[in-house]
């Protein structure tokens, strides 16, 4: 595959889908550097993830990040079109499933999210399953997450990685955590309590596998949004965007959920991430490179 790898020891993998498509216009920078900032104070290096001018690029500098950031529109890139923005020369936003790819393929094993995609709601209906999952079950990355979206089917969602034998692990927790929500309503295959150890499981199981793992770090209790809250919030964010589907189904309902929670999702989103960058930081420094 053609691209650009810089990182080096201790490399935690960031996403630019969440940059671009999960923040509002205009705060992908600042949260950015604030991610930037996390990773390096745990002793790790940040390396974002995305594609550009075509090519692949893990370990983006703030030069290319902006000229993304900056642009009208970016493809937000998954394992199925990833292929096409590149061999296009285009520029791309990678969600999970592409940026685990590309952090395979440069040999970072730790990556970290804020949640990650899932079986959409209604799916007896209309199939909507990410490719976060497939990828989960395909490349050798660790990624730390805060669970699923509470807007997809939290429980279909644990029951296809549990099909794709992908190990869900909880950091401190037994539950498996549904983004704003401590307890997405079902449970993780063990509980690690101590990051040490977490780290050390990681290593030998990735090694052993060669498949994804997904560590599951829930939203700290002071940040947690109310079950009473989400559920208005998610019924009107869900009538706003009615029409969505595909790959936009996700961006505009995380932009709906901001607009109608009068910001307090995107404050949860961003204090979970900020979670979630930390305790990669700290288990890459732990498996080490
Ligand atoms: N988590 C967030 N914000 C996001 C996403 C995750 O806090 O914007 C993105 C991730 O990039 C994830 C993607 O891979 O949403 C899933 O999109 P889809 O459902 O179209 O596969
Ligand atoms: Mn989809």
């Amino acid at each position: 595959m053609e691209m650009i790898n810089r990182a080096g020891l201790n490399a935690v993998g960031l996403e630019t889908t969440l940059l671009v498509h999960g923040v509002p216009r205009g705060q992908g920078e600042r949260l950015a550097r604030e991610l930037s900032e996390i990773v390096r104070e745990a002793g790790a290096m940040p390396a974002f993830v995305g594609i550009f001018h075509g090519r692949g690029v893990v370990g983006m500098d703030f030069n290319e990040l902006n000229e993304v950031l900056l642009e009208e529109h970016i493809e937000k890139a998954n394992s199925a079109n990833m292929g096409v923005l590149m061999h296009r020369g285009q520029h791309g936003a990678t969600t999970v499933s592409a940026t685990m790819e590309l952090c395979a393929a440069a040999g970072v094993r730790v990556f970290a999210t804020g949640g990650i995609g899932g079986v959409h709601k209604g799916y007896g209906e209309r199939w909507d399953v990410s490719s976060d999952l497939a990828a989960l079950a395909r490349f050798p990355v660790a990624v730390v997450a805060s669970g699923v979206k509470s807007l997809l089917d939290v429980t279909a969602t644990r029951e296809v990685l549990e099909t794709l034998g992908v190990p869900v692990v909880g950091f401190r927790t037994e539950r498996f955590p549904a983004f704003y929500l401590r307890d997405g309503g079902c449970s993780v295959d063990a509980v690690f309590g101590d990051e040490g150890e977490l780290a050390r499981y990681l290593a030998a199981e990735l090694r052993r596998t060669g498949r994804g793992i997904l560590v599951a770090n829930p939203i700290a209790e002071s940040d947690e949004i109310a079950r009473r809250d989400w559920d208005r919030w998610i019924a009107e964010a869900e009538k706003r965007v009615g029409g969505a589907d595909g790959r936009n189904v996700t961006p505009r309902l995380l932009a709906a959920l901001h607009e109608v929670s009068g910001g307090a999702t995107l404050r949860a989103n961003l204090a979970l991430v900020r979670g979630n960058a930390k305790l990669a930081g700290a288990l890459a420094v732990t498996m080490g490179s």
